[in-house]
């Protein structure tokens, strides 16, 4: 047991409210022009900007704060093309018949298929894990806790970092993934959860038309 340590939240600004008001909007107008996007432009990112997306996802509440993490920064081309590679062999299976007719209905609006150059094109591919249980100094496994829901909003926030940056991402789930474990060495206590794909967007860029949900839809006040 550790006993739990205490000091002031000297990092808590509180805000006169129409300043937070004013906030809460303009973070929202932000937010809402993010896409998801799936021409990317082989243009260099400086990997100093990854590396501070990373330490901001790194920031996300999680179970315990074991931080059952782990982002692995692929740039190099020839990993990225094993990549391609295997996540294309997935796609084709998927879309070829493994998918379920309401799954390809759902999916038709976005125009996606089983080709994805992206994998290669975009400078960075990060994969992320999420630790199952974490492994001690003397090999033991440490239970790790809630953490499909610690690793889902540390990459939300990375995603959210990433456009505040001035970059675009596309969350990529090629299923299954178990070939990440494979190409990238990660040990057994880590499972493929996403790859986030980073970079500029392609020059002549589109994307799907879409809508959002409006408030009434998606909370309830009671
Ligand atoms: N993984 C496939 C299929 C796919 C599934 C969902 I759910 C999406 O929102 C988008 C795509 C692919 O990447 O094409």
């Amino acid at each position: 047991m550790t006993e739990a340590n205490y000091v002031p939240h000297s990092g808590y600004h509180e805000y006169p409210v129409d300043e937070m008001k004013q906030r809460a909007g303009q973070f929202y107008e932000l937010m809402k022009r993010r896409r998801s996007v799936r021409q990317f432009s082989d243009r260099a990112v400086p990997r100093e900007i990854i590396e501070t997306c990373l330490l901001t996802a790194g920031t996300a509440p999680n179970g315990a704060n074991l931080q059952p993490w782990q982002f692995v920064v692929i740039g190099d081309a020839d990993i990225k093309r094993q990549i391609r590679q295997a996540a294309e062999e997935e796609e084709k299976a998927f879309y070829g018949g493994r998918a379920s007719e309401e799954w390809l209905d759902a999916l038709s609006h976005l125009g996606t298929d089983a080709d994805k150059p992206f994998l290669e094109t975009a400078p960075y591919l990060i994969a992320i894990f999420a630790q199952s249980y974490g492994v001690g100094e003397d090999g033991g496994k440490i239970k790790h806790y809630y953490v499909q829901e610690s690793v889902g909003i540390a990459t939300g926030l990375l995603i959210a970092a990433i456009h505040e940056a001035g970059l675009v991402s596309l969350t990529h789930t090629p299923s299954p993934m178990g070939f990440l474990n494979d190409i990238l060495g990660r040990p057994a206590n880590e499972r493929p959860f996403l790859i986030l794909v980073v970079g500029y967007p392609a020059a002549e860029v589109t994307v799907p038309v879409i809508s959002k949900k409006p408030l009434a839809e998606i909370a309830t006040f009671i």
